[in-house]
């Protein structure tokens, strides 16, 4: 793909892109996240009728993303980012660091971050990268309110729409890598993109849900694609 000095480029990663560091994706493994079906751990519900199951859940996500390594497809988007600067950004589904610890800069957690947590009263979040796997959940030290993952689960509005849809407004080219456009908002910015008449390109090794929407579907796997697939022409 080609990529002119005045172009912007968007570009929207699922849990395709960490697959190949190790981390399971939530098709991969038959819908459920290591055992668990998603009601029962990635929803508001799910924490209010059990908060422990929620967080032994997202403390065995700590411990995977801490032994993960980021790949060849984090470290390529991180060198892209390099020579686009301002005229990249990267809106990501993921809720592990390894874009971060690639090097991405310009990156925006749609979905949260594991390694964050917020009071449930206060509403700020803080840096937490502790497990909780134990009855003994953590409590807000200024109101003493339950701590819970600074997550976007189902039925959650995801965060700083208002940034993306304005990244999205004046990206010229769309390019999304590993996922498979089965959940919303995400699974529409191809739409928008569409709309807007840019170009829209999808990487990953099956076609996703939404795969008429794109221009170009490349077929492989992120670590083989990315590398070479963006040639900056001037
Ligand atoms: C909202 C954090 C209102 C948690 C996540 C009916 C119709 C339409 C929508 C809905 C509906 N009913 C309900 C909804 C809304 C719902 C939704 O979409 N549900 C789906 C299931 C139907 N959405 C919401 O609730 C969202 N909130 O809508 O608020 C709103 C709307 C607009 C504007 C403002 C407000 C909130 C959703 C967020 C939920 N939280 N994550 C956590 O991670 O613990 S979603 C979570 O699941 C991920 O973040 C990701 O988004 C999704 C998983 O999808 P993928 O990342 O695509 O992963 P998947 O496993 O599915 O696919 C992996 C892909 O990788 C595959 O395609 C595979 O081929 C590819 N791959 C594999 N190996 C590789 C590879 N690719 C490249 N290289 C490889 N090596
Ligand atoms: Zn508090």
């Amino acid at each position: 793909m080609r990529l002119a000095l005045q172009d912007r480029l968007f570009v929207l990663t699922g849990a395709g892109i960490s697959a190949e560091s190790g981390l399971a994706t939530f098709r991969g493994s038959g819908g459920l996240w290591n055992g668990h079906r998603v009601e029962e751990v990635a929803t508001p519900e799910a924490w209010d009728a059990d908060p422990e199951l929620v967080w032994r859940f997202y403390s065995m996500r700590r411990r995977d993303a801490l032994a993960a390594q980021p790949n060849a497809a984090h470290t390529a988007l991180a060198r892209i980012e390099e020579k686009l600067g301002d005229r990249f950004y990267l809106c990501t589904q993921n809720v592990d660091d390894l874009h971060e610890r690639a090097g991405s800069l310009r990156i925006h957690h749609m979905h949260g971050t594991l390694f964050q947590s917020r009071c449930v009263r206060c509403n700020k979040s803080f840096p937490d990268q502790s497990f909780y796997e134990t009855p003994d959940l953590p409590t807000c030290k200024t109101c003493a309110s339950p701590i819970r993952p600074h997550i976007v689960w189902f039925g959650e509005i995801p965060l700083d729409m208002d940034n993306i849809y304005r990244e999205l407004d004046c990206a010229t080219t769309l390019l999304v890598v590993g996922t498979s456009g089965s959940v919303y908002p995400a699974a529409g910015f191809v739409d928008i993109a569409n709309r807007r008449g840019i170009r829209t390109i999808y990487i990953g090794p099956e076609e996703p849900l939404n795969t008429h929407a794109f221009d170009d579907i490349i077929l492989s796997p992120a670590t083989q694609a990315l590398p070479t697939m963006i040639e900056l022409v001037p």
